[in-house]
């Protein structure tokens, strides 16, 4: 994959090109969903397409993601396969979870995908496990969350923060904050203005940003990967974004008005005004533009193809990948227990 260091044209580019891809898979998966061929429940998130790639973008292959239920675009920018994620949309075989997951849930470990997950809060303890894994292996990779602006009421990711902050753990805690939590206004859940304030309690380095900026993104999470990289420990960043669908798709939305989605979508549209950057700096030239909206469009009808004719999840797997059957530590501490302390297992 080309990388995206937006301090390049290429790079540039390239961010332009994943933050496309991003919308369309999610155009995609609401078009589908509303011809009822994803099952289930999902929970979109254009607009905020900027965050994830910027974010995303400023990580290694080695670096791990933990996000929420509104997941499809980090996993995107991550460098998930769109068929292989809407196959796990769709219920079968071929998606990352073998359709146990489905969209709140996409994991993949190999592809540094730790889990969306729905539990909210819960993807910040999830980072902090996985940077204390590399801390305490000397590995040198990190660990980002996402979280979104309703999780911060959370008394886990408080607890996330504190660890973090005070074991000097490699994470970023990216606060995506779409002005809303569920139905819920940000001011009606939050008494200050910038969550990223709350850092200075914890003895981090916070920064509130422009979330519609993929090279602000970008910049910010480099600093704070190379603070984590260094020893420096965790960074609070909240990037000010918005969604333009409803929680999750079918919600009526009678907390906000047509006018201030259309506000957003007209005004503050991360990919139409990077689109336009590029375009007054002579960077990118209009069918350039074309072109890689032509390409994400081919790529995602192949998706759909793939997800459609592919085997449906195998039932009979169900039970699989739920208990654990061995770990030899656990089996090497268990004996040890049983020797040692034989009443051990009444407690
Ligand atoms: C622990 C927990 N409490 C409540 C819910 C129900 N719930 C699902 S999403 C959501 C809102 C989350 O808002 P935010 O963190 O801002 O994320 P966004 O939906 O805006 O991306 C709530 C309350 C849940 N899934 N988990
Ligand atoms: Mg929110």
């Amino acid at each position: 994959m080309v990388p995206v260091d937006t301090c390049t044209v290429d790079g540039r580019k390239e961010a332009l090109r994943r933050m496309l891809l991003a919308r369309e898979f999610e155009d995609t998966v609401q078009d589908q969903f509303a011809d009822g061929e994803i099952p289930g429940f999902v929970h979109l998130s254009q607009g905020q397409e900027a965050v994830a790639v910027g974010a995303c973008g400023a990580l290694t292959d080695d670096d791990y993601i933990t996000s929420t239920h509104r997941a499809h675009g980090h996993s995107i920018a991550k460098g998930l396969d769109p068929d292989r994620m809407l196959a796990e949309l769709y219920g079968k075989e071929a998606g990352y979870c073998r359709a146990k997951g489905g969209s709140m849930h996409v994991a993949a470990l190999d592809e540094g995908m730790l889990g969306a997950q729905p539990i909210v809060g819960a993807s910040a303890s999830l980072a902090v496990g996985a940077g204390l894994t590399s801390q305490y292996n000397d590995e040198g990779w990190i660990s980002l969350a996402f979280i979104g602006d309703g999780a911060v009421a959370e008394g886990q990711v408080h607890e996330s923060f504190n660890l973090a902050a005070t074991w000097g753990l490699p994470v970023v805690f990216l606060i995506e904050n779409n002005l809303y939590s569920e139905g819920m206004l940000f001011e009606e859940q939050h008494n200050i203005e910038n969550l990223s304030d709350m850092a200075a309690s914890y003895g981090m380095e916070g920064f509130t940003i422009d979330g519609q900026s993929v090279e602000t993104v970008y910049e910010t999470v480099s600093e704070a990967r190379d603070r984590a990289v260094s020893g420096d420990g965790p960074t609070l960043i909240e990037a000010k974004t918005y969604r333009y669908r409803g929680h999750f798709e079918g919600d009526q939305q009678p907390y906000r008005t047509e006018e201030e989605i259309e506000g957003w979508r007209s005004e503050r549209d991360p990919i139409n005004n990077f689109t336009e950057k590029l375009l007054e700096n002579d960077e990118i030239v209009q069918s350039e533009i074309d072109g890689l909206r032509e390409e994400v469009e081919a790529e995602m009808e192949a998706a759909v193809a793939f997800a459609r004719n592919a085997e449906p999840a195998d039932l009979d797997a169900a039970y699989e990948d739920v208990f654990v059957e061995s770990v030899p530590e656990i089996e090497h501490r268990r004996e040890h227990l049983a020797r040692e302390e034989p009443n051990w297992g009444a407690y």
